[in-house]
């Protein structure tokens, strides 16, 4: 049966059977000092208001047994799947693979690699870990998708502009729905947040559909 949820620039009509809540990157590196966000000169507190409303709506999707994926960005511990275009760009008091007070910034198995205690994963939710800032680019997202039947997304997670933009758009090109909830995604710019909404709703929701939380946990309710 089919789910409608308010949104914008339409209302959002999906199947829960055939929707998933996609988490992406609510790692310590992103939302807590000393790791890859602060390292580039962020305040990680900007991001910090997207935990609660994340929290309440996994605790509904959970409860309404739609697929829940978390992704990690992040790379092995010899950066061999890091390009160097990546390694090196922009001016960081820390690159990646440089020790922090997290463990190494942005290497799988450290602790700042690892999600916020807040949204720690159930045993049994698939975390794709990937090396880049899309969630489908060199993982085994699209097939993990596949094999649950899943056509449509809920997308969360930081940040707005990067890793939520180039995965929603990667997901529109292969053919999912993806409706991104504003105040469960963010980024250390709030006017890139704020643009990088606007963007996926306009020109008739040229890649996705935009809405808050609580239209998504009133439609399952
Ligand atoms: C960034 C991400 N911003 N998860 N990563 O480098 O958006």
């Amino acid at each position: 049966m089919s789910t409608v949820a308010a949104a914008r620039p339409t209302p959002y009509s999906f199947e829960p059977a055939s929707t998933a809540l996609l988490v992406i990157d609510m790692q310590r590196d992103f939302l807590e000092p000393g790791g890859f966000g602060e390292s580039l000169g962020n305040d990680v507190g900007q991001l910090r208001r997207t935990i609660a409303p994340l929290a309440a709506l996994l605790a509904d999707v959970r409860a309404a047994g739609l697929t829940v994926v978390h992704t990690r960005e992040g790379h092995l511990p010899d950066l061999s799947d890091c390009p160097p275009a990546k390694l090196h760009r922009g001016a960081p008091s820390r690159r990646i693979g440089d020790p922090g007070p997290n463990g190494r910034i942005l290497v799988r198995g450290e602790y700042g690699h690892d999600i916020i205690d807040e949204l720690t994963p159930l045993p049994g939710e698939p975390v794709v870990d990937k090396p880049g800032k899309g969630a489908f680019h060199a993982t085994d997202l699209d097939a993990l998708l596949h094999a649950r039947g899943v056509r449509s997304l809920l997308v969360t997670g930081v940040t707005t502009e990067v890793c939520v933009h180039t995965t929603v758009r990667e997901a529109n090109d292969r053919g999912y729905e993806c409706l991104v909830l504003a105040d469960c995604v963010g980024s250390y710019f709030p006017e890139f947040h704020r643009v990088g909404l606007d963007m996926i709703a306009a020109q008739g929701g040229i890649f996705g559909w935009v809405a808050d939380s609580p239209q998504v946990r009133a439609a399952l309710a």
